[in-house]
Parts: structure tokens; C-alpha cells; sequence
């Protein structure tokens, strides 16, 4: 083959691929629908949760990562997962457990001094103002090690966790009070506060259940132990709470199972505990003045101090009219307070109905002192008839319930029925039914537990997945159903599968309610949110030795670690500060040595720890493990430990080859002068830039700042470079100008995005015809040969309505067929110039009006090109 057809056809096979990406975007949608089987309502379910590239979600959901111990974050109504937040595990990626301000979080999370590296995580909760969601903080809890855990909305990342100082498990938590005064933890299975032991049979007597009020500061995010009191409860097993709010505000409310108080013992010959502990007609629902109960709590006589934590025992709480029982259908497992406050939903997952609960009823007869009578431990008890609002029948095994922004309407899981009904707690109408697969447990509503819920999807959080999915083994994903509910009826959307623990709660906010940072500040604790003691700026890197222990400041920045060699003996105590220098958004680096069971990831202006026992002797290369930028593998370094008992022979040094002066010189006349040349065009985009008011943007600002950290660094290297050219040393030069080559490559890529974006910040308005003439151009593949403002494979198109006459049609002729005009004295120059012909990318009339339309913004805009 003759070069120029080879070439030729090179360039048509890549014309080629750029036609089929037209054709495919060209083709039918029915055609696409008879490939894949796809019917009509297949194609609008997909449409309704389609983001194309680029484009965000309405709603952030944040999962509970079951077994995982984890939270995981997606979007609705793409349901693309973002992040899994490490909580209650370690979680390598993110560094956490890994490095040693992580691990200090972590290791709250130690029980009687042991440490426990995974949760069983439930219930997830956004921090309130009036009931809403503020998008600031978010608490989870570990049933497993009872726990809760708070997470920082800034950074997704854990910041505390707070062991339980007297429930041996927990399920009824994390729920924020109205203003997030509190966060509930309700126990689960009775135990003894203490950490003694006591018989079963003393169950009655020495085990508990309990309610722990955890005082929260919202301004710093923390749980305040010292501030947190725990209000005795009889061993009924206590489940989920919730929070009153509105007409309800200062009250809890949680149910429980298991007033039986039953205790099991199969192997003694007694039915096992699912008969034993259902046995009732009725369990009882917990209610509980915890703003009084607060007051009580800070006067000493009140409380019992059991672990060091304020205990307010039952008597106490009843003594100040502060506890309460309504009786509630068997084995209840949910209780939701409509956002208003003044219903609660109850529903029994051993009874077909849903009780709505009227609290103006029960504080009626709490005002009036009615009571039915009293438990066992003397808690009086309310009548439930005259509590309730009403029940409605909703169908076998209803456990939890979201609200709609439609006044009285509801959702509500259906576990044994596999469904999610639709319903009227007001006039307790059963509206509407939709099956979903399988077994549902929570499900999730827009804000649909806040005092103003969204509507639009629920989500459907299923225990088995059984045949939705490719096997993958035994072990099945869980199943996560978008249900849309803004029609009549519910209308399943589409599955989601998650290869992480039981779905069991999720909680959704608005995105645009969230304000995550891109960067910390530098030398940030990203675990305190203070300046880390190891903050190291460029400049102070530095290996500090007092005895055996070692110190290490130390930075990272594309593309090196500074120091590159750190030399220990062995059985050194190594302490090792690491800041991530860069100020630019996504420019994470991510921090290891081998064999020494370390990791960290490092954000934008994170610092952080590595401690460790250099016990290991040997040459362990460290290094950065993210790919953050060509030259990331170069990104290392040696520690290297050495035995101060053992005596090494330097090894004989190679003979190596080295060059003449005068080709030294060269290399470095060549390399400075490759320089000159890159900064000259740096110079041209920062002119634009300037000429343009680059400033006027903060976005692009922002790019600017990161842009012209790389470039300030260029001086320091030049005067080395300078310096090592005067003392002779030409080969140390080249490294210097190389050093300088790097920074400027750097910067340019930076300037270059920060000029991109300035051009669409500042450039007119583009119509909606021109937006879409936009991506056809790129979709159809007219980018791989038409830059625009340069010329390219083809020649730039800025001004080429006005080159030709009638120049709008002559080039809509053009592009709808190319051929013909193959022998146009003007074409034909092209071609012989470019050596390629324009091919017929198949587009239509309208694909063809909406390119004019974007050739003529470009033109309007010519001069930003
Ligand atoms: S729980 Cu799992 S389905 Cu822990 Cu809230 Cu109800
Ligand atoms: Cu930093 Cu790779």
C-alpha cells in the first residue's frame, strides 16, 4: 500500500468509527427496542432514570450499609452509587483504619477495651432545624457493639463514633430530635446495664432495655457523652423510635416486642423464642417527655451513675409524669411521626393493620391522669382505643411508612406481601398496590420522614434479590426498587443491585441541600477538622531524630514525594507526617509502604499519620497509589531500614558511561529552549485570561489559583538550575530544566481547563437549537477532523458561514451531501490540502439546522476561540 492511501484509509477508518457512533445514535429507537426486547414503558421507566454523561441527581440517598458496617451514598433518580462512607470497618480506598487519625476514630468505637472492626449498621439519620434537614450531619448506628456513629456532611468521612456505656445491642436508633438536640438510641434484647453477670432467670429483675438521649452539639457535629443521659426501660425488647416534632415536639416515642419478657431455652426443652416472645395480643409503645426528662437528669438525686453514664431509673421517670405505655398490635416494627407530629403510625408486622395513633389523644389522658393501669415496673398505661385515630387494613406484614407532600397520604412496606401500598392515614383509605421483589423491609421517600417530604420516588429496600440478577454465587446482591409515585398509581422504575449488607433504612435529601467542600484547608486533621500537628508546608519537609525515634514531615504533590529516601535503623519508632500540598480539586494522593500494612488516602490539603515500628529490615519502596497525574508512577520513594547491629560492604560501583561536555551542553540548550517555547504559550492563555476577566468567575479562579501554584514553583527550580550551570555541573542542570518542563506541562493543563470554562462562562447564550447542534458535532464525530479555533485534520470552521457565499446553505449542502461537491474548485484544494475527503455523516435536515445553529454561536463568539 502506497503511504498516502494507507493514510488515507487510516483516516477513513477513524471516520469510520465516528460514522457508526452517528449511525448508532441514528438508529431507530425502535430498532433498539426490538434488540432488546424493550417495550414502550421500558423506554420511558429508562428515561426516567436516564442521566446522560455529566448530568446530577435531584436527591442524595444515603444507605445503611448493613453488615458491611459501612453507609453507602447514591443518587435517585440515576441510582448511581457515589461513595461508600467507611463508619464502623475499615475502608482501605479512603485510608480509614489505615493510617493513625483514622484508626484513633475507629478505635472510639472499642468496647471494654476491645476492638471491633465491623457494625451492623441500620438506621441512618440526617441532623434537623425544624424538623427539616439541614444537610449537615449524618448518625448511624450499630446494632452488633451498640454504637452510634456521626458523619461529617462536609467530607463524608466518620468522625466519631460512641459506644453505648450500657445496652449490650441497640436497634431503635439514630433518630435527631426536631433541632437536633438529641439523637435516640433505643436498646434492643434486655440485658444488664452493667458488665457482670447475672442469671436468666433474674431477667425480670436485673436485665433492662432503655432509651439513651445522646446530647448533640450541631455546631461541631459531636455527641456530647457527659451531656447524654439513658432513661431506664422494663426488658421488653425495644425497637424503633422516633422523634415527635410540630404539636408533638419534646416527646419519644418507641415500641418494642417481647412484653412476654420471655427468655427462650430450646435446649431445655421450652419453645423457642419467636412462640415465646409472640405471644401477646399486644406489645407496648413507649412514650417519653424527653425535654422534661432532661431537666430531671441534671439534678444528681435523680440519676444512677452505672459506667460512668447518667441512668434515670424508671420510678424516677414516672415519678415526674415522664413515661408512659399504649398498648399496639403485636410485635410492632415500625412507629413514623407524620410530619405535622400530631399522628403516629404503628404498624405490627404480626398483624394486617396500620394504627394511626392521635397524640392530641394521648396527651389528653396523660393531662388528665386516665390510665388503664400499670405495668409490672409501675409505668402507667394508656388506653389504646382511646389513643388511636383509627386502623386501616393494609395487608400481612407492615413494617415501616414514608409521607408524601399530599396531606394524609402515605407509604407503607408490606414484608410478607412483598408491597408497597399506598394510603390515607387520615381517612385510612387504601389508595393504591405495587408488588416488588422480594420482601421488603424500610423504605425510603424523598425527605419522606422529615417534616417536609418530597413525593416523587420511593424506594423499595428488599432482603433477597433471588432471581433479579446474574447469579454471582450463593451469596445474592441486596435490591434496591425505584418506585416513581408522582402519578396516580405507583409505578416500579428499576432495580438497583448493591454487593453490600442488608438495606435496612435509607435516608434521602435534596443535593441541592448539601455543600460539600472540594478541598481542606492546608494541613488540615481531617478527623478533627483542626491543623494537624505534622502540617508540613513546601520548604519544611525534614527527617527529625530524638533517640530511636524518627520524625518525618513530609509533602506530596504531583508529581513527588518529598523526602524521596528515609533511612531508619531497625526497631526505630517512625513517625510519619504526610501533606497533601495541592490546592486543586480531585488531586488526591494516595499514600503507602509496602509490607508494613499502611495506607492513606490524602484529599487536597489533607494532612495525615503513619506510626509504626520500623521492625521489618529491608529497602520497602513507598509510594503514591493514585493515579494522579502522568508521571504518577514516578511518584516514590525508599525507606529503608537498616540493621545498626550489621555491617554492610558498599557494593563496587559500576563504570558508567557518561557524555561529553559538549553534548551536555546541548541537551541543556535543547531542553531550556523547549522551555521558552511552553511558556510562551502559558503566556498567551494567561493573556486570555486576563483579557478576560478571569476574576470576575470563581470557578475559574479557583483553576487559576491551582494553575499558578505549579507556575510559582518555577522560580526556585530555575535559581538551582542556575546555580548548578555555574558550578559546572551541567548534568544536575538538565534535571533542573526538566523539573521546570514538568511544572510548566502542569500548569498549561490547568490553564487550559480554566480558559475552557471561562469561554462557556462568557460566551453568549447559546439557543437550545445551537446546544443540541453542539453535541450532534461532537457526537457525530465532526470533532475528530474540526477543531474549533484551530486547524486540525480539517480546517477550522470559525467563520465559514461567512467565507463561502450564501454561505449557511452552501454548508448545510455540504454536510447533507458531501459527495457532490467533491469537484467544487474550493473543496477540492481542501482535500488535496488535508489529504481526506469529508465524509457523509448521515445527518438529518434538522441534526444539520442545529450545527448551523452552533457554527453560527461559534462565529459570534469567534474571538474567544
Ligand atoms: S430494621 Cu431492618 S427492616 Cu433494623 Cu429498621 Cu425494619
Ligand atoms: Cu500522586 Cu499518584
Amino acid at each position: 500500500m502506497k503511504p498516502v492511501i494507507s493514510k488515507i484509509s487510516s483516516l477513513l477508518l477513524g471516520t469510520t468509527i465516528a460514522t457508526t457512533a452517528l449511525l448508532a445514535a441514528d438508529v431507530e429507537l425502535s430498532k433498539v427496542m426490538k434488540d432488546r426486547g424493550l417495550s414502550e414503558i421500558d423506554v420511558i421507566r429508562a428515561a426516567k432514570t436516564y442521566n446522560p454523561s455529566g448530568v446530577k441527581d435531584e436527591f442524595v440517598v444515603f444507605s445503611s450499609g448493613g453488615q458491611s458496617g459501612q453507609v453507602i451514598v447514591y443518587g435517585v433518580p440515576s441510582m448511581r452509587i457515589l461513595k461508600y462512607i467507611g463508619v464502623f470497618t475499615p475502608e482501605p480506598w479512603q485510608g480509614y483504619g489505615y493510617d493513625k487519625d483514622s484508626l484513633e476514630v475507629l478505635r472510639q468505637g472499642n468496647i471494654r477495651g476491645k476492638e471491633i472492626n465491623w457494625g451492623d449498621t441500620h438506621h441512618p439519620a440526617l441532623s434537623e432545624k425544624d424538623g427539616k434537614y439541614d444537610g449537615k450531619w449524618l448518625a448511624i448506628n450499630d446494632k452488633a457493639n451498640p454504637r452510634i456513629a456521626i458523619i461529617d456532611l462536609e467530607d463524608f468521612e466518620t468522625k466519631q463514633i460512641v459506644p453505648n456505656p450500657v445496652f449490650k445491642s441497640n436497634h431503635g436508633g439514630a433518630f435527631f430530635t426536631p433541632n437536633s438536640e438529641y439523637i435516640i438510641e433505643a436498646s434492643q434484647y434486655g440485658a444488664p446495664y452493667d458488665n457482670n453477670y447475672h442469671p436468666i432467670e433474674d431477667y425480670k429483675e436485673t436485665y433492662r432495655g432503655g432509651v439513651t438521649m445522646w446530647k448533640f452539639d450541631d455546631k461541631i457535629g459531636r455527641i456530647m457523652p457527659k451531656d447524654s443521659f439513658t432513661i431506664e426501660m422494663p426488658p421488653y425488647n425495644q425497637d424503633l423510635s422516633d422523634a415527635g416534632k410540630g404539636e408533638s415536639y419534646g416527646w419519644g416515642f418507641t415500641n418494642s416486642f417481647n412484653t412476654e419478657m420471655y427468655t427462650g431455652g430450646i435446649e431445655v426443652g421450652m419453645p423457642p423464642n419467636e412462640a415465646g416472645m409472640s405471644r401477646n395480643d399486644t406489645d407496648f409503645l413507649h412514650v417519653y417527655n424527653w425535654q422534661k426528662l432532661a431537666e430531671v437528669a441534671k439534678d444528681p438525686k435523680n440519676v444512677k451513675i452505672i459506667n460512668d453514664h447518667k441512668i434515670i431509673p424508671m420510678d424516677i421517670a414516672v415519678k415526674n409524669e415522664a413515661l408512659f405505655l399504649i398498648p399496639e398490635p403485636k410485635s410492632p416494627h415500625g412507629v413514623d411521626v407524620s410530619p405535622d407530629g400530631k399522628y403516629l403510625i404503628v404498624c405490627g408486622k404480626l398483624d394486617t393493620h396500620a394504627s394511626v395513633y392521635d397524640f392530641k389523644k394521648i396527651k389528653e389522658q396523660i393531662d388528665k391522669k386516665e390510665y388503664i393501669g400499670k405495668d409490672p415496673y409501675g409505668i402507667p398505661i394508656l388506653d389504646m382505643k382511646k389513643s388511636l385515630h383509627g386502623q386501616a387494613e393494609l395487608g400481612l406484614g407492615p413494617l415501616h411508612t414514608q409521607f408524601s407532600p399530599v396531606d394524609g397520604e402515605v407509604y407503607t412496606s408490606l414484608y410478607v406481601d412483598s408491597q408497597v401500598v399506598k394510603w390515607n392515614y387520615k381517612n385510612l383509605k387504601v389508595l393504591d398496590k405495587v408488588n416488588v421483589h422480594y420482601n421488603i423491609g424500610h423504605l425510603a421517600g424523598m425527605e419522606g420522614k422529615s417534616a417536609d417530604p418530597q413525593g416523587k420516588y420511593i424506594i423499595a429496600l428488599n432482603k433477597l434479590s433471588i432471581d433479579r440478577f446474574q447469579n454471582v454465587g450463593p451469596l445474592h446482591p441486596q435490591n434496591h426498587q425505584l418506585i416513581d409515585i408522582s402519578g396516580k398509581s405507583m409505578d416500579l422504575l428499576v432495580d438497583m443491585p448493591l454487593p453490600l449488607g442488608e438495606p435496612h433504612q435509607a435516608v434521602s435529601i435534596r443535593a441541592s441541600k448539601l455543600h460539600p467542600k472540594v478541598r481542606y484547608d492546608m494541613g488540615t486533621n481531617t478527623k478533627t477538622g483542626e491543623q494537624h500537628i505534622g502540617k508540613t508546608l513546601a520548604g519544611q519537609e525534614r527527617i527529625e531524630r530524638n533517640g530511636n525515634h524518627v520524625t518525618i514531615y513530609s509533602t506530596l504533590v504531583r508529581s513527588h514525594i518529598n523526602p524521596e529516601r528515609i533511612t531508619v535503623n531497625k526497631g526505630d519508632k517512625v513517625t510519619l507526617y504526610m501533606t497533601n500540598l495541592e490546592r486543586a480539586q480531585d488531586e488526591t494522593h494516595g499514600f503507602t509502604i509496602n509490607d508494613y500494612n499502611l495506607h492513606t488516602s490524602l484529599e487536597p490539603g489533607e494532612t495525615s499519620t503513619f506510626e509504626f515500628t520500623a521492625d521489618l529490615e529491608g529497602v520497602f519502596p513507598y509510594y503514591c497509589t493514585e493515579f494522579c497525574s502522568a508521571l504518577h508512577l514516578e511518584m516514590m520513594g525508599y525507606l529503608m531500614v537498616k540493621d545498626p547491629n550489621k555491617k554492610y560492604e558498599s557494593a563496587q560501583k559500576l563504570k558508567m558511561q557518561t557524555m561529553s561536555p559538549e553534548q551536555l551542553k546541548a541537551e541543556y540548550d535543547k531542553t531550556v529552549s523547549v522551555n521558552t517555547a511552553t511558556d510562551a504559550v502559558i503566556q498567551s492563555v494567561v493573556k486570555f485570561l486576563k483579557d478576560n476577566k478571569f476574576g470576575d468567575h470563581k470557578a475559574v479562579a479557583d483553576l487559576v489559583t491551582d494553575a499558578l501554584d505549579q507556575y510559582g514553583k518555577i522560580p526556585a527550580q530555575k535559581k538551582l538550575s542556575d546555580e548548578a550551570v555555574k558550578a559546572g555541573d551541567m548534568e544536575k542542570a538538565i534535571l533542573y530544566e526538566n523539573m521546570i518542563w514538568q511544572l510548566m506541562v502542569k500548569t498549561a493543563d490547568v490553564g487550559i481547563r480554566a480558559k475552557d470554562t471561562l469561554v462557556k462562562l462568557i460566551a453568549t447564550k447559546q439557543s437550545a437549537e445551537a446546544a443540541r447542534g453542539e453535541k450532534t458535532f461532537a457526537e457525530g464525530g465532526c470533532n475528530g477532523c474540526h477543531v474549533i479555533g484551530k486547524v486540525s485534520s480539517g480546517p477550522d470552521l470559525t467563520g465559514v458561514l461567512q467565507r463561502h457565499e450564501n454561505g449557511e446553505k452552501w454548508v448545510t449542502n455540504f454536510i447533507l451531501d458531501p459527495e457532490k461537491m467533491y469537484t467544487d474548485p474550493y473543496v477540492k484544494g481542501m482535500i488535496d490540502f488535508f489529504n481526506l475527503k469529508m465524509p457523509n455523516q448521515h445527518m438529518s435536515e434538522k441534526e444539520t439546522k442545529d450545527i448551523i445553529e452552533y457554527l453560527k454561536w461559534v462565529e459570534e463568539n469567534a474571538n474567544l476561540f
